[in-house]
């Protein structure tokens, strides 16, 4: 499944995974054994590949010919992609997508292979070892799609509302790869339509914007996620020859003082921190495990969803866009030092998936804020430049949506006066044996004292403690699950109660598998202070939280 509803009338598609492919391990002890697996997945799923790090070669056969347009969702980490023995496309990072372009491919069966690399290596500055897994494999779908002479690449489109009237800024993207006849393009949204009219295009890409006003729309918004269809046609002679449809909703986004605001209301953030973690599916989580998590977020009155730390599947956007759950989604990064803010592939690589993940995501209007480089070195020199580079990129490709970044940094971040919204992860009672509420009032004190990120929005963006599944104990020890029930109580109830912030989420919604490799030290090689265990089994906490989100006061 590529997204929850059909992005083409007239362009045939067709997914290539979902499916068995030959897989082959190119190291370890299974090197060069050619087995069938089922895509996408993850190679740690399939029997005694759970450690592996390697490479692993993917291939299947299909019947194509002409102009075709191969699409990769997801390929962890790395990918290089072959066609009939040829390199056509390579790419680092598992959360973000790629595709390739042939043209005048010959009548008959042709082979595609997949190389995916999970190894950790000097090459690779954003996988690393980690407190969460990189996995290995083709983890999201694979889309094969028949081009004409020309196709409709993308179609961004920016809602803003002006004195009561919505407006629609359209912004299409045509490749004319052989196409020497006039061609015109068609938006339509609900009723309306704007048309460009018949040219003929240069060869690569051509841009077409332009601007549709609405007197009447229904918002999108958490109570109301009413969404419309963008349909952009590119026609020869009148005939529609390709076409894109995506889907928008009608919301603005912007700051106000300390307020986040949703069509100018302030928000109250009752969030949860999200890996895409399953021991049965790795990263690659199937549809239904996707909209069951959902559902559990939903059952505990959580109204947003944290992408820690990474782009996420389409299909999980797709559906918090159904469901009106808001998503504060980032780029990929977590915990990385100056040094390794400094591994001469960093900059290109986290430059690179902020793009794909703006570029690609841009239409969804549960993202209400971009985040970047969670926890990384926003206490330095060096590491405020980074930031500064890759909050200008996303305003360059963005101007509809706040921007911050989650700082560990407690009172030595120097990189407040860059984002719109100041937001912190804290751990009182579970790292350090502080009061949640003077410590929270003291860190926000510092902020508006000492920071240029006094005045700005202030969210909590991760809170927690562990909590092993099943381990109970009448006193409360630390790692029971009274001891993370009580500790998140207080916690919840210390910064709900906080009129100056707007919002929490909690670290984190389930349990998720570690890297073996990495340096901290937790049970079970697992980071377990999930709401609900790996198996999405509810903690004792569960009860709690919802309790008290349900309850919670919205502004
Ligand atoms: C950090 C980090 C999370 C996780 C968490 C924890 O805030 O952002 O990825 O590692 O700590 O469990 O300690």
């Amino acid at each position: 499944m590529i997204r929850t509803f059909s992005m083409h009338d007239v362009r045939v598609v067709r997914e290539l995974t979902g499916t068995l492919w030959d897989f082959t391990p190119l190291q370890g002890e299974h090197a060069g054994e050619r087995m069938q697996v089922h895509t996408p997945s993850c190679w740690e799923n399939y029997p005694g590949f759970g450690l592996y790090r390697g490479e692993g070669k993917y291939a299947v056969r299909f019947e194509a010919k002409g102009n075709l347009r191969l699409v990769f969702r997801g390929v962890s980490h790395t990918a290089t992609v072959r066609f009939d023995g040829r390199k056509i496309a390579a790419h680092y990072n598992a959360y973000t997508a790629f595709d390739a372009v042939l043209q005048d491919v010959a009548a008959g069966e042709h082979t595609l292979e997949i190389v995916a690399d999970n190894r950790f290596s000097a090459e690779s500055a954003l996988h690393v070892p980690n407190d969460y897994m990189s996995y290995g494999g083709v983890t999201r779908p694979v889309v094969l799609e028949q081009l004409g002479a020309a196709y409709i690449r993308s179609v961004y489109v920016t809602p803003s509302c002006n004195g009561g009237i919505w407006h629609a800024h359209v912004r299409v993207h045509v490749h004319n790869l052989q196409e020497r006849a006039p061609m015109s393009v068609c938006v339509r949204i609900a009723a309306r339509e704007l048309t460009f009219p018949a040219h003929t295009m240069c060869e690569g890409e051509s841009v077409f914007e332009g601007d549709m006003t609405f007197e009447e729309v229904n918002e999108w918004s958490p109570e109301h996620p009413a969404l419309y269809t963008v349909t952009a046609a590119l026609l020869r002679d009148g005939v529609p020859i390709d076409d894109l449809k995506d889907r928008f909703g009608f919301r603005e986004v912007r700051t106000q003082g300390k307020h986040i605001l949703l069509n100018g209301k302030p928000l109250t953030i009752l969030g949860v921190c999200r890996h895409e973690d399953h021991p049965q599916f790795g990263c690659a989580l199937p549809f239904s495990a996707i909209a069951y998590d959902l559902a559990l977020i939903r059952d505990l009155g959580a109204n947003s969803v944290r992408t820690a730390h990474y782009p996420n599947d389409e299909l999980f956007l797709d559906l918090c866009d159904e469901l009106g759950l808001l998503v504060w989604e980032e780029n990929h990064a977590r915990g990385l030092s100056p040094e390794q803010m400094r591994n001469e592939h960093f900059e290109r690589q986290a430059e690179q998936v902020t793009r794909e993940m703006v570029e690609q995501h841009y239409n969804h209007p549960c993202i209400y804020i971009w985040g970047i480089l969670n926890e990384c070195a926003s206490d330095s020199e060096y590491g405020k430049a980074c930031y500064k580079k890759q909050l200008d990129l996303i305003r360059s490709l963005d101007r509809s949506r706040p921007c911050s970044f989650a700082s560990c940094k407690f009172k030595t971040d120097i990189c407040f006066g860059l984002p719109e919204v100041v937001s912190y992860n804290i751990y009182p009672r579970w790292y350090h044996d502080t009061p949640c509420r003077a410590y929270l009032a003291d860190l926000y004190d510092w902020v508006q004292t000492q920071t240029e990120g006094a005045g700005k929005p202030f969210l909590v963006t991760e809170i927690g403690a562990g909590g092993l599944y099943g381990y109970r104990t009448p006193y409360a020890s630390k790692w029971s699950e009274e001891f993370q029930a009580q500790t998140l109580k207080e916690q919840l109830n210390a910064v709900l109660s906080f009129s100056d912030c707007s919002g929490v989420y909690l670290w984190q919604f389930c349990d998720i598998r570690i890297s073996e490799e990495w340096w901290g030290t937790r049970p079970r090689t697992m980071n377990n202070k999930g709401i609900v265990d790996e198996y999405r089994r509810p903690k004792l906490c569960y009860d709690m939280v919802k309790e008290i989100f349900s309850t919670a006061k919205r502004r």
